[in-house]
């Protein structure tokens, strides 16, 4: 059985492995005072265990092939358990399919490991094909609750026709993140739904969504950008009416769609939220990150709506399967005020932005808003540009005008 070459062979991946695992991880050197990106992914397709993607066995893999791959790790959702960090992160094999597995840290930037085995997601009478996108929401009646997208191929598809499929909100809720139970998909009058996001609290008694209605898989369509509605039960959730709470708007970065991160946060002037917008261009569309805050006590009511992006992808983060792409739908605000925002690049890995709830307060709150014209822009800008003038006349920034 003892196979030298073999041997040595695993140990170098092994060693390999470890450093990845093991690396610090800096904050990068260009800021923008909002908040803080780091030099290095927290996870990448690299980071998932050895033991996942080879057979160890040297008489069954001689060679020391890789038997089942990982081709990416990304969209992660996110919670705080007794001071630890979670991400529940999409995996994507070689063959496409997407699964759900946990990976812990303690700081939540750098030596993130997975769990020994991906989470076991239940399936409904009609099998998912594949799951990803889970957003964690940490609710008062004191389950965990993960909703996720589950894609299944359209019933409808002509003969032939091998890609068209249909999007729904896929339940299951924990209480450690190991053992979960699915709940019945939820029901909404849209024919397709994704990004679905629990609102942590109940709302007029009931549970409340965050919703993405769409017409088809990939087009949202009619659906007019983040909804909203309320369900009596969550066993078998169904929303009867859905609202539209934040409009995607032409010539804005949520043109083509947009939809709601993680839960939002609960914050003294109104409920923060993390969201991502989508746009054409003629390279395909670009997703970026960006922020609003709803009313605290109609959290479908949108009170600040900062215009532009808070995050877009930046240098290595433009490449990857679906380049162009940041994408959030994880985050971590914890009680010293600070904010971890896991998000995605490209499709392919991901990153945190660290910031802290007073930051984003400021940001949403005096960032203006898109005045949705250039004229209007350059008057927003211009009116900036002369109160810094006026400053800079002043000795104190006059270093500025050299
Ligand atoms: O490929 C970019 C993203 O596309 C989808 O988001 P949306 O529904 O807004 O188009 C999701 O599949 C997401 O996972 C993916 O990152």
């Amino acid at each position: 059985m003892y196979n030298p070459s073999f041997m040595n062979k695993l140990k170098s991946i092994h060693a390999g492995h470890q450093e990845l695992l093991k690396r610090p991880n800096v904050i990068a050197a260009s800021g923008n005072g909002i908040y803080d990106r780091y030099e290095n992914p927290v996870l990448t397709a690299a980071h998932t265990p050895i033991y996942w993607r080879y057979d160890l066995n040297p008489e069954t893999n001689p060679h020391l092939m890789e038997r089942i791959g990982v081709n990416a790790a990304f969209n992660p959702g996110a919670i705080e358990l007794d001071g630890k960090f979670y991400l529940v992160v999409r995996v994507e094999g070689h063959d496409r399919k997407s699964f759900f597995a946990v990976a812990e840290g303690d700081n939540g930037i750098e030596g993130f490991t997975f769990w020994d085995y991906p989470i076991v997601m239940p399936e409904t009478d009609n099998p998912d094909i594949n799951v990803y996108d889970m957003r964690l929401t940490k609710h008062e009646d004191g389950w965990i609750y993960g909703v996720f997208c589950t894609e299944r191929k359209d019933p409808e598809a002509k003969k032939g026709d091998t890609s068209s499929a249909v999007a729904s909100a896929g339940i299951a809720r924990t209480r450690d993140l190991r053992t979960w139970e699915r709940l019945d998909d939820l029901r909404t009058p849209s024919p397709q739904q994704r990004n679905v996001v629990l609102h942590p609290e109940f709302v007029d008694g009931k549970y409340a969504f965050y919703t993405r209605p769409q017409d088809g898989f990939i087009d949202a369509g009619s659906g007019g950008g983040i909804g909203w509605g309320l369900s009596t039960s969550i066993e078998h959730a169904t929303i009867e009416m859905e609202t539209i709470v934040d409009e995607k708007i032409y010539h804005t970065i949520k043109e083509v769609k947009n939809g709601q991160g993680a839960a939002p946060i609960k914050t003294d002037k109104g409920w923060l939220h993390i969201a991502h917008g989508v746009r054409n261009t003629a390279a395909g569309l670009r997703y970026v990150i960006y922020a609003f805050m709803t009313d605290l006590n109609e959290p479908n009511k949108v009170i600040y709506a900062p215009g532009g992006h808070l995050i877009a992808p930046d240098g290595e983060e433009r490449v990857g399967d679906v380049s162009n792409v940041v994408f959030t739908n994880g985050l971590i605000a914890r009680d010293n005020g600070e904010v971890f925002i896991y998000y995605a690049s490209s499709d392919t890995r991901c990153h945190v932005a660290v910031t802290t709830i007073e930051k984003l307060i400021d940001y949403v709150v005096h960032t203006p808003s898109d005045p949705l014209r250039s004229y209007a822009c350059v008057q927003q800008r211009n009116e900036l540009i002369t109160s810094n003038l006026k400053l800079m006349e002043r000795p104190e920034f006059n270093f500025l005008r050299k």
